[in-house]
Order: structure tokens, then sequence, then C-alpha cells
């Protein structure tokens, strides 16, 4: 039979997707759980068919320039390849795949959970109960702001935007929504969402803000000091998707000065770090990027991957592929 393509795994993923993987492929894999070193990374592109990469793995143009002859897949493992230099893969005529669609619910449940609980004060509650410091009910303690009737911007309308809207819509929101190119009318109407072309103009009108775009050169930053200014000083903003889409530094001067209501981010802008001044604020709930991180996702995204790569081993083009132009 056909000799097996050598797929390199940079992390340690569910085990069913282990176990699948080497059935069909000549696969290594990562036994620790820590991600690979830079040497490490550059070694499996040097010697692999197929790489399999995470978030975790910067894979730049200097670390395209060391892949070897036989590399002509990056099979990412995850939605998002801003950790991969795509327009110069494809130069070199390295192919690149992303897991679309089953991680979609799930960073949509996390988002209304971040969503509800900046508002609701959840942390506070949690945090009191556990210090001991619940005297007993009263009319006036722990008091937040409901969401419902409240007007959600959704920045980046794609998948993950809309199952937002589906959700917030149920939650009694309003829908708006900014992106480049306007949704299909069913869609629109459907979830009753209102389109702003003015990204600044939806900006000063949301009582809550959640960003769903990609992280590209064109998005970078897209929520910068002057754009942040212009939301509300009541106004709650999410982040589920790139914590690079949003000026860090700027939204913590804004949280620090309560010229913003408060912050829900499960991504930050120079993972895995996390601005310490982050922390010290009291309207925020911080997650450590688990927007995606349910169990049968894992599997799921792990199947994604397989199919992308059986698929291209047997010659075909892969179901999720990514072109340059797409970013
Ligand atoms: C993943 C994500 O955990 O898919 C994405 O874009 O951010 C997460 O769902 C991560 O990318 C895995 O590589």
């Amino acid at each position: 039979g056909k000799k097996k393509p050598v797929v390199v795994v940079t992390r340690k993923l569910p085990e069913v997707v282990e176990t699948r993987m080497r059935e069909l492929f000549e696969t290594r894999l990562n036994e620790s759980d820590r991600p690979y070193t830079q040497a490490e990374l550059v070694e499996a592109m040097r010697t692999a068919d197929v790489v399999v990469p995470t978030v975790t793995d910067r894979i730049d143009g200097a670390v395209l320039s060391q892949a070897g002859p036989n590399l002509k897949l990056i099979a990412n493992f995850g939605n998002g390849v801003d950790n991969i230099d795509v327009l110069t893969a494809n130069n070199r005529g390295i192919n690149v795949t992303n897991t679309p669609g089953v991680l979609t619910e799930d960073t949509a449940d996390m988002t209304m959970a971040l969503m509800l609980a900046v508002p609701r004060r959840l942390s506070a509650g949690i945090q009191a109960l556990a210090n001991n410091e619940w005297s007993g009910w009263s009319p006036t303690w722990m008091l937040g702001h409901r969401i419902w009737g409240k007007r959600l911007g959704i920045i980046g309308m794609g998948r993950i935007g809309q199952a937002v809207a589906r959700r917030a819509k149920a939650f009694g929101m309003s829908i708006h929504y900014h992106n480049r190119r306007r949704v299909p009318t069913d869609v629109e109407e459907a979830l009753e969402a209102t389109y702003w072309e003015s990204l600044d103009q939806m900006l000063a009108r949301m009582d809550v803000v959640s960003v769903h775009c990609p992280h590209t050169p064109g998005t970078f930053h897209l929520l910068s000091a002057r754009r942040l200014k212009l939301l509300k000083k009541d106004a709650y903003i999410v982040n589920t998707a790139r914590g690079e889409v949003i000026d860090e530094n700027a939204l913590i001067r804004l949280l620090e000065n309560n010229e913003l209501a408060g912050a829900g981010l499960d991504v930050f802008e120079h993972e895995p770090a996390v601005n310490p001044k982050l922390a010290q604020l009291e309207n925020v709930v911080l997650l450590p990027h688990m927007g995606s991180a349910t169990i049968e996702g894992r599997i799921e995204m792990g199947e994604k991957v397989i199919i992308n790569i059986k698929t291209f081993m047997d010659g075909h083009r892969p179901p999720d592929r990514v072109l340059p132009s797409m970013l």
C-alpha cells in the first residue's frame, strides 16, 4: 500500500484523537503537556509531511523558511489561523486548513457566560460567599445590571457572531452588528439584526459589545484607544475572539478610570501573559482562553483535522482549506 504520511502533532490531544491518528498516519506525538520549543517546532517542520499545530505555535516566515521538502500541509488544530503566516505558506506550496464549525456553539455559550457574569457580578458574589461576607439577603446588595432589553453590538458576524446573536436574542437583547460584508437578508431578518456600516457609530450606541472577528493585519487593534473612547461609560465589552483585536492597554485605562462598566475577557494580547493590571480590576471577569474548551468540541476538532489530512493525502482539496484571500 501507500506509504503513510508523517504527521507531527505539536500538542497532546484527546486520547481518541491521538489513537485514530496513530491508526491512519505515521504519527509523532508530543507526550508532554507543554508546547514545543522553537527548536522542536522547526524540527517538526523539517521532517514532517503534515504538521498539526495549535494556537500556541507561531509558524511565521522564519519558521516556514526552514520547512523540509516533504511538508505540504499545515492542518491547524483550531479555527483562528493568526498563528500561521498563511500567505507565506501558500507561496511555498504548503496548504493550510483549520477546524471551523465544531467550536461555534461552545464559543457562543462561553460568550454568553461572560456577558452575564460581568453585568450580574458573578465573581463578586462567588467571592463574597467564599470570604464569608454574606450576612443575609439585602435589597440593595450585589446589584448588577440586566442584559435583557439592552443593545448588543457584535463585531464580526460569522458563524460564532451569529450563534451569539441567536442566544442574545433569546435573552431579550436587541442585535446590532458590524461586519465587512452585510450578511444575507434572511439571516438578518431571522435575528432581527441591525447592520452598522460604521463601526464608530455602532460603538457609540451599544450597551454591550462582543468581538467575534478573526485577528488579521486588518483587525489588529480594531478597537483602538480612539474607538474604545466612543463606547458609553456604562457599556460592557466581551472578547472571546483574539486579544490583539483590542488595544489592551487602552482598555485597561478606561476600566481603571470607570469610563467603561466592565469587561469579560477570554483572550489577551500577549497570551499566556495577562497584564497584572487586569487582575486588579473589580469590574472584569478573566478566563484563560476557554471559549472552545469542551471535550466534545476538542474531539470534533481532532476529527476535522483528520478529515483534512486524509482528504489532502488522497489527492483532493481538503474541506477546510484556508486561502490568503479569505483573511
Ligand atoms: C482553540 C481558538 O483552543 O480555534 C480557535 O481559534 O482560539 C481555540 O478554540 C485554539 O485555537 C487551538 O489551537
